[in-house]
């Protein structure tokens, strides 16, 4: 018999705990260990994973010299349409409030502990890690970010010397992901052992909150896809938003089925040249460099989820919390790799950001891979657009020849 894919495993452990949930609904409990388990092993894998990839993602963007022109120019770019994206996934998330009414009690087991809300000034000097390694003990999600970064920058300043540690984070990167992705196969006990025992306490009133989720996050998604991007191409790269869009679609397309940015990057680069007109020696930079650290998709569907899992397990969320969210949101999109399901993963470094329970990651498990496809195929649109506004920063009378789709 051919194996299931994963999703299809996780849907039929959903579908499962749904069904032994009402059946037995005080038995069922008995699983939860099952959802603990993975739980714990998503916690184990998570502060190793975002030192690697992050310093893997950010030292990628090669020496200050050679970013000072094009990168400088993408990395403005990509962190100004990743800022609205965020903000657009918080707002649809407030908007569709898809956990309110149901009141889930705070999980006891695997829960992070809730950080006590400190002050502006206290909560940004402490981003600042005393001591880097006590920082990843003690999984002080934002001082390891902080230390990955300055780590990543580093690298770029220093150059050739540095080359042999970035060699090393690169595989470190590609470690910790082969263990996340052997980690992620247990995706469908974690979501059995955690969504029957839910169930099993409140019963269909579950299903609800997540039908929610998914219209927000493709909302949310549309809108900055037309909005966001057709001013972007239409004003900063002084093109037609439909020559765009017809001429990218196939790249899209494939995003949206994939849900990889890395599997659709070349189509990405074949569309953007052939079918926009933008240069291959800015598509050739642009692109990778979107694929690897932009991901507009990916930070609507963090504001989203916030906010749902927020309001699920009942945690009111500050303003402080939500700046954090707007911050570790962009950088889990710079973190994330352009795989299927690196959101959900990076989901966790978020919830871990602002002390909500990782249980919830469990939660939108079962949907991620709807989500992906969504979050995927604006992730791909966006780098494109970046890759037209970049083409015409630097080529201010270039008409961009489109033949489309
Ligand atoms: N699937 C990722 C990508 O390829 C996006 C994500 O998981 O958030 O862009």
């Amino acid at each position: 018999m051919k194996k299931l894919s994963l999703l299809n495993q996780i849907l039929i452990a959903f579908a499962l705990a749904i069904v032994l949930g009402l059946l037995f609904p005080n038995a069922i409990s008995a699983v939860k260990p099952l959802g603990d388990l993975f739980l714990r092993l998503i916690q184990f894998i998570i502060g190793p994973l975002i030192v690697a990839t992050l310093i893997a993602g950010v030292s990628s963007l090669g020496n200050p010299k050679k970013l000072a022109k094009l990168g400088s120019k993408s990395i403005l770019y990509f962190l100004g349409t990743t800022f609205f994206a965020v903000t657009l996934g918080l707002l649809a998330g407030f908007i569709f409030s898809p956990g309110v009414g149901l009141n889930v009690a705070v999980p006891e087991a695997g829960s992070v502990e809730v950080r006590e809300t400190d002050g502006v000034i206290a909560t940004l000097l402490n981003i600042i890690p005393t001591n880097p390694f006590a920082a990843l003990a003690e999984q002080n999600i934002l001082q390891i970010i902080f230390f990955a970064v300055a780590v990543g920058i580093a690298i770029t300043v220093v150059g050739e010397k540095a080359k042999p540690v970035q060699a090393f984070f690169d595989g470190f990167s590609t470690i910790m992901f082969t263990i996340t992705g052997a980690i992620m196969k247990l995706a469908p006990i974690g979501v059995f052992g955690i969504m029957a025992p839910i169930v099993g306490d409140y019963g269909l009133a579950i299903l609800m909150p997540l039908m929610k989720v998914i219209l927000a996050v493709a909302l949310a998604c549309i809108l900055h896809v037309a909005v966001i991007y057709s001013l972007a191409v239409k004003t900063l790269g002084k093109i037609s938003p439909l020559q765009f869009f017809k001429g990218m679609a196939p790249a899209a397309a494939v995003a949206f089925s994939t849900s990889s940015s890395a599997a659709t990057l070349p189509l990405t680069m074949k569309n953007a040249t052939e079918n926009v007109g933008v240069s291959k020696e800015t598509s050739s930079f642009v692109l990778p460099l979107g694929a690897t650290i932009n991901m507009d998709g990916g930070a609507i569907y963090q504001g989203v989820a916030v906010i749902f899992i927020a309001q699920f397990f009942g945690h009111s969320l500050s303003f402080l919390d939500i700046g954090i969210v707007m911050l570790t949101a962009t950088l889990a999109s710079i973190g994330a790799a352009g795989v299927p399901g690196a959101g959900l993963i990076m989901l966790t470094m978020v919830l871990t950001s602002v002390g909500l329970p990782i249980e919830g990651v469990a939660l939108v498990a079962a949907i991620d891979r709807i989500l992906d496809m969504f979050r995927t195929a604006t992730n791909v649109l966006g780098d494109a657009t970046g890759s037209v506004v970049v083409e015409r920063s630097e080529n201010k009378e270039k008409a961009f020849v489109g033949k489309t789709a």
